[in-house]
């Protein structure tokens, strides 16, 4: 590689002010939760699809690797160039236009670097609901969001990124563009390439646009919050929403006292509802009725919660604000826990059923391994996702203990993951955190077909080396 020879041609390709070399690339360089700094040659700023077809070009003909980033949000340091000084990061962060709006065809479409907050309000604009939401969405992208097949808050009812997209544009290894935009429901004509591009975390090639799923606004939508004794309650005060409440349930979230705990410590200002309970649910309910049937149906399932002793106590928001300060209690868990300082991050997903035994199993190994260690338990629980966060005991260093401990702990949870038929990666992805998992836990034949895949669509390594596989 000749480093002034690739910049200058990176130059030509975006113009030099889109070509960062000086100065502070540290947001660029580090990843959300300051677990991996790395160093890039430089950050590349395309303003179209041409010009991320040129960035790749010139990449690949100085045989140069190049990291694809978006908000830069993401939970496994996928999208954060290694210490090399040799990587290129894709900020696809300029590419935010919206293409085109087909309300007819319920569809949206817009380019990768969109934030998801800002393709919401595209959508609510036009009197229609992109239900995709996570904490992060006020500076997450659309390209991520996709490339990472996304989970959030609404899986229950809508399925991950994956189900809301129906077509990608994306610049393939050798910078051509596969303009994939499709926006049909119906299109068996040969091998998914959408569904190969989604979730597979920059590796195969650059999202630069999607067509997204819009949906009719719900008529009314309402929040409840629940205190419950046990994650065994939590589970039949799931079973019970799902009878009552039917496609009407879109969020259904559990959070264990240690990690509201967090919360209340380091954002003592926001109210908090039920205090104390060991579970605390969060329940949305969006319905086509109406407000007051929508208000009569959860308010009845939650009288027969409590007449059978599933929950302790509940709440119903009275308002959109009220609503929004229960939500906002349970996306603050995130970053609580990044005040708090670094934990040992495990994001899996279990069949359902086997969830208060995975825990209760592995809750108490953890404690004999490690006295006095903290769990930071919750999640998508409508999913049959954990956010299983092994934290330091009380008083140690969070960077030391993942340091010294994180293998010894990994083993302990991701062996109870498998031995319940889990995932040890269920929303977040591998990216460079879970490649270790990757080569020993994933069957080899899937591991031969994934690196068989990688090879025909990226044969020069160029796009996210290491990542993944
Ligand atoms: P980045 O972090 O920039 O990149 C993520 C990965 O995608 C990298 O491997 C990168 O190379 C690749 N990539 C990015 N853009 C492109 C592109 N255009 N083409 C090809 N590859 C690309 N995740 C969930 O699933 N559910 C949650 O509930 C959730 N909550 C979160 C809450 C908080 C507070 C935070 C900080 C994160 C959360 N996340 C969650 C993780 C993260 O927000 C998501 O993974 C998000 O989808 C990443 O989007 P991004 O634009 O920030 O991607
Ligand atoms: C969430 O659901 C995110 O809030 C973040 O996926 C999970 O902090 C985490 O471990
Ligand atoms: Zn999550």
């Amino acid at each position: 590689m000749n480093p002034d020879a690739l910049l200058q041609a990176l130059r030509d390709a975006v113009g030099a002010a889109n070509v960062l070399t000086d100065g502070d690339l540290g947001a660029y360089e580090l990843d959300w939760r300051r677990r991996w700094r790395g160093k890039a040659l430089a950050v590349v700023r395309p303003g179209s699809t041409g010009e991320v077809a040129a960035v790749v070009r010139a990449c690949a003909a100085h045989g140069t690797p190049l990291v694809p980033q978006g908000g830069n949000t993401g939970m496994v340091g996928g999208g954060v160039p290694d210490a090399s000084g040799r990587q290129v990061v894709l900020s696809l962060q300029r590419m935010n236009r919206l293409r085109r709006l087909d309300a007819d065809n319920l569809t949206l479409t817009v380019e990768a670097g969109a934030v998801l907050q800002a393709v919401q309000q595209m959508a609510r604009e036009a009197g229609l609901w992109f239900p995709l939401s996570l904490a992060a969405e006020g500076s997450c992208t659309i390209g991520g969001n996709l490339a990472t097949n996304a989970g959030g808050t609404q899986v229950l009812r809508f399925g991950n990124a994956r189900e809301l997209c129906l077509g990608l544009e994306v610049v393939t290894a050798d910078g051509d563009v596969w303009g994939g935009l499709s926006g049909l429901r119906k299109d068996n004509t040969g091998y998914d390439l959408r569904h190969l591009m989604i979730g597979s975390e920059g590796t195969l090639g650059v999202i630069t646009a999607a067509t997204l799923k819009l949906f009719p606004q719900p008529a009314a939508t309402l929040t409840a919050l629940a205190a419950c004794g046990s994650l065994a309650d939590c589970l039949a005060l799931l079973r019970l929403a799902r009878s009552r409440l039917d496609a009407g349930l879109t969020g259904f979230e559990v959070m264990e006292r240690y990690a509201l705990s967090l919360v209340e410590k380091h954002f003592p200002a926001l109210p908090r509802p039920l205090p104390g309970a060991p579970w605390t649910v969060l329940l949305e309910l969006a319905d086509a009725e109406g407000e007051a049937p929508a208000r009569a149906r959860l308010e009845a399932m939650l009288g027969a919660a409590l007449e059978q002793g599933l929950v302790t106590d509940a709440v119903v928001a009275e308002s959109i604000a009220q609503a929004r300060g229960l939500w906002h209690l349970r996306e603050s868990i995130p970053l609580a826990q990044a005040e708090e300082g670094l934990n040992i991050k495990h994001d899996i997903s279990l069949p359902v059923s086997a969830i208060p035994a995975f825990c209760a199993s592995t809750d108490a190994a953890l404690r004999a391994a490690i006295p006095g260690v903290q769990l930071v338990n919750f999640g998508h629980l409508g999913d049959g996702n954990l956010h299983y966060n092994v934290q330091a005991p009380a008083g140690a260093d969070g960077a030391a203990f993942l340091r010294e401990r994180e293998d010894e702990v990994n083993r302990i949870v991701y062996d109870a993951v498998a031995a319940h038929g889990g995932s040890f990666s269920a929303e977040h992805g591998v990216g460079q955190l879970k490649v270790h998992e990757m080569a020993e836990r994933k069957p080899p034949v899937a591991l031969a077909m994934m690196k068989r895949i990688k090879q025909a669509l990226d044969p020069q390594g160029l796009f996210n080396p290491g990542r993944v596989l």
